[in-house]
């Protein structure tokens, strides 16, 4: 079975939110659209406590775009967002949950951030599992399409554990955008993606 994954479809990554992707809002008709095409709907959700570690504000002088060591990875700082039950963490409004089926949650334990939807950005060969993967096992999902926000950070890492892990994985780009921290960012995604053996579709 093919499963639609929708990463971080959230009010914060969209334009008005506190890490707002640059036409973020986009992907939602495309979202809304695909959806009733697939056997298997699956949402993620960035879902920080209030004082996680991914937050600038937790670090004396320090600013959001720094990069610092936490725990042995390098590590970006964001400003407060996706806090735990707040608006900013909701599903934008204009998404049509109804049609989602299940909903994976990360980037829940203070100390570790998680792009990806199926691991945290631990060491290699230490990283804890969201429950993504057992579930789609469980669902009888063998290939992946996955889509939503931001193409440079959760798009990438979650496309790149799908295809890991075994999953027949594709990029729907059209239905992708992306914090573009850097220029080039968003393209340089999508290329080490497409290396990686990933259908752009
Ligand atoms: C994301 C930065 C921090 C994302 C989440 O959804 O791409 N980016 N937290
Ligand atoms: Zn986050």
């Amino acid at each position: 079975m093919q499963a639609l994954l929708l990463v971080d479809i959230q009010n914060d990554f969209v334009p008005g939110g506190a890490l707002a992707v640059p036409r973020g809002d986009e992907v939602i008709e495309v979202a809304n659209r695909l959806m009733p095409d697939y056997g298997l709907v699956v949402a993620t959700q960035d879902w920080h406590p209030p004082d996680h570690l991914s937050f600038a504000s937790q670090h004396a002088g320090r600013q959001v775009g720094d990069v610092i060591e936490l725990n042995g990875v390098q590590q970006v700082l964001w400003p407060d967002h996706c806090i735990q039950n707040s608006p900013g963490a909701a599903f934008c409004e204009a998404l049509n949950t109804g049609r989602i089926d299940e909903v994976v949650r990360k980037g829940t334990d203070r100390r570790i951030d998680s792009y990806s939807g199926f691991y945290d950005n631990g060491q290699p060969n230490n990283r804890n599992a969201t429950g993504m993967h057992e579930m789609l096992q469980r669902r009888g999902v063998t290939a992946v399409d996955v889509m939503g926000l931001a193409t440079d950070y959760c798009v990438r890492f979650t496309t790149i554990d799908a295809v890991e892990l075994g999953y027949v994985t594709r990029l729907v780009v059209d239905g992708c955008r992306g914090v573009e921290l850097k220029t080039g960012d968003c393209d340089r995604a999508v290329s080490e993606l497409k290396h990686a053996g990933i259908d752009l579709v």
